[in-house]
């Protein structure tokens, strides 16, 4: 990296936290992205955008596509189907690898579909990336799913996100809520092991085990416990599942309920079905308890702010920053800098000035 790239950076990085700090009194947690790719055209995201609320599955996935890669596209995408939010509900799906998430929400997307509703599946899985088996078993287990037009498959594992993979599938999730999806289950891998923050996403969250993983319950121990509202422990076919049911079911027993909701302990086997009807009964029971609790009302005025802020924090990243570090003043005080006449911090403190001054 040379100077004036370090010093560009440096400048970009402190003009942001300036910025945060100005703003939220909070500092960014990503870098600063330096090219933007060329923005798609309006005519074109218009088309798209026409198409996909009719639930034209190509034309949603066009349009997450777009969303990933075009920081400008993204939120023109995101704005213009905001109304259209707020009718999906979200079952989050996480815990360790190989437990049976994905042929879980195979089975339940399969219950789902009988009763008529249309599913969105998005599975976040960073284990699938270094092998590509994972994900392969995933698509096999999908397949007659997915010929179905009432089933979105999207798959995040091997994407290059403009703002990394929790934001991606955010989005992706509310561009299914926006096309007419009743249900949208999103799988990740449990316990710190993905980015994603499943419970802020989703209305109800699964957190799936299997006997003889050897360190389920470790693995629930390490922060998953708190998050599920259903705990399924998969393969029941296997030895030990009632142990395992025991265990989870007494650590349940030592904790208060949150808001008024004790987690319920279920046993499936994915593979043949076993206990999918009981889940789709807990989970729509869950859903009921959520519907009518004022927390969801709550948790959904919460999420709107930390939305708000956070689609600024992006406005920022993703355009001001980009916007500014165009500008004829970045340029020069970069120079300024580069001959040891000024130093970053006060140069980002100047732009951020000027820039406050230049909005009114
Ligand atoms: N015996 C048994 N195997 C299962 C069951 N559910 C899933 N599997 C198998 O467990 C393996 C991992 O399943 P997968 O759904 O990919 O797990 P994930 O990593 O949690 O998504 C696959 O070989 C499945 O066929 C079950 O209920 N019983
Ligand atoms: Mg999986």
């Amino acid at each position: 990296m040379s100077f004036t790239e370090r010093a560009v950076n440096v400048l970009l990085g402190v003009s942001m936290a300036f910025t945060f700090k100005l703003a939220f009194g909070q500092h960014p947690s990503r870098g600063v992205i330096l090219r933007l790719p060329a923005s798609t055209s309006n005519a074109m995201l218009k088309t798209l955008l026409r198409r996909s609320v009719k639930h034209d599955r190509r034309a949603i996935a066009q349009l997450m596509s777009i969303a990933e890669n075009d920081a400008r596209a993204r939120i023109k995408i995101l704005s213009a189907l905001y109304e259209r939010t707020g009718n999906a509900y979200v079952i989050g799906i996480t815990g360790p690898p190989g437990a049976g998430k994905s042929t879980l929400i195979s089975a339940l997307a399969k219950r789902y579909r009988e009763e008529g509703f249309s599913i969105g599946i998005v599975a976040v899985d960073p284990t699938s990336q270094v092998t590509g088996g994972a994900l392969l078993g995933d698509r096999i287990r999908m397949a007659d799913l997915a010929s179905d037009p009432k089933v979105f498959i999207r798959s995040m594992a091997t994407r290059g996100q403009v703002g990394g993979i929790a934001r991606a599938t955010e989005d992706v999730v509310r561009i299914l809520d926006a096309t007419s999806t009743d249900y949208i289950m999103v799988e990740t891998v449990g316990a710190g092991q993905s980015d994603i923050d499943i419970k802020s996403l989703a209305h109800t969250t699964l957190v799936v085990t299997a006997p003889g993983l050897g360190d389920e319950i470790q693995a629930l121990k390490a922060g998953i416990m708190e998050i599920g509202d259903i705990f399924v422990v998969n393969k029941a076919d296997k030895e030990n599942t009632d142990k395992s049911v025991q265990e989870i079911y007494s650590m349940i027993m030592m904790s208060e309920p949150i808001n008024g909701w004790r987690p319920h302990v279920l046993k499936t086997n994915a593979l043949s079905g076993e206990g999918i009807t009981a889940l789709a009964q807990a989970i729509k029971q869950h859903e009921e308890h959520t519907r009518k609790s004022d927390q969801m009302k709550k948790a959904q005025t919460e999420r709107l702010r930390r939305e708000v802020l956070d689609a600024a924090k992006r406005y920022f990243e993703d355009i001001a920053l980009q916007e500014l570090a165009s500008t004829e003043a970045f340029a020069k005080h970069v120079t300024m800098i580069e001959g040891r006449k000024e130093d970053p911090y006060t140069a980002a403190r100047l732009l951020m000035k000027q820039w406050k001054k230049s909005r009114g």
